[in-house]
């Protein structure tokens, strides 16, 4: 795989439901324990369910994926993602999202994407921002920016189908990506890097000052022989206050309050 065709791709019917309760009692209990709702899977990497994830998903792809992470999300009316791309991309090339809903049992165009944008190397972005009747987006490495009206923006995006348990939607976090249904919903999204061109880092590096993770992502890649390696690094980070901050700070912390009290229902 270089890249989707398109910015997502939905692999049916690869979780059973014991997978699903497996997942949804390690968000539990990992929220309860650790308070925060990313890297939830970091220790059970060898466990059949993400074994199953990671082979199913290597198989379709073709590819060798690296995990780096995951997270645990609720969303419904009041809260849903806006238009974003996911912050690894300012230090890795390649990422691909896992998206495995955790309940209901449907839900109708989960998430939306933004067409002709970000789908090439010529015309890619960081940030995307509404300024009136326009969206602009913002290349953090050179300056550059560029903007479309939010009515077409709007009308050609893209949507995703219908998901259900046990399916797996494939995503590629670095097309510009926002949560489409207002039906309350938890998920876990697991995301894996790919190697690049020249390694995994990405060339256009964005400047760590915003991001804390992308200081630590580098620091860890650039100071280790092998992935097991940097995943060992981050576990070590996630043991130190300024480790977790760091490492979860891209994932709505204001919301962490609300994730706890959502995944007890799950
Ligand atoms: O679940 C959602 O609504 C958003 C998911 C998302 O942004 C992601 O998987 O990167
Ligand atoms: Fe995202």
């Amino acid at each position: 795989m270089s890249e989707f065709v398109t910015p997502y791709l939905l692999i049916q019917d690869a979780l059973d439901p014991g997978d699903l309760e497996f997942l949804r009692s390690a968000c539990k209990q990992y929220l309860f324990q650790e308070g925060i709702p990313c890297y939830v899977l970091i220790n059970n990497l060898e466990s059949p369910t993400f074994i199953k994830i990671k082979t199913s998903l290597e198989q379709r792809l073709g590819e060798s994926l690296y995990y780096l992470n995951d997270f645990y999300i609720y969303t419904d009316s009041s809260f849903k993602t806006n238009w974003h791309m996911d912050t690894e991309l300012f230090t890795f090339e390649r990422a691909i999202n896992a998206w495995i809903l955790l309940s209901p049992d449907v839900v109708e165009d989960p998430l939306g994407f933004i067409d002709r944008i970000n789908d090439g190397s010529e015309r890619y972005f960081h940030s995307v921002r509404a300024d009136g009747d326009k969206y602009v987006f913002g290349d953090y490495s050179t300056g550059k920016v560029t903007a479309r009206s939010v009515e077409s923006v709007e009308a050609e995006s893209i949507h995703t189908p219908t998901t259900k348990l046990g399916d797996i939607l494939l995503l590629n976090p670095k097309r510009f990506h926002r949560t489409n249904a207002n039906v309350p919903k938890h998920a876990l999204s697991l995301k894996f890097v790919l190697k690049g061109g020249s390694g995994f880092l990405s060339c256009s590096q964005v400047d760590p000052i915003f991001w804390p993770e992308v200081d630590i992502y580098n620091k860890l890649v650039k100071s280790t022989q092998t992935w097991e390696d940097v995943v060992d690094g981050i576990r070590r980070a996630l043991k130190t206050e300024t480790g977790r901050k760091g490492l979860s700070a891209g994932f709505y912390p204001e919301k962490f309050p609300l994730y706890r009290r959502m995944v007890a229902s799950l």
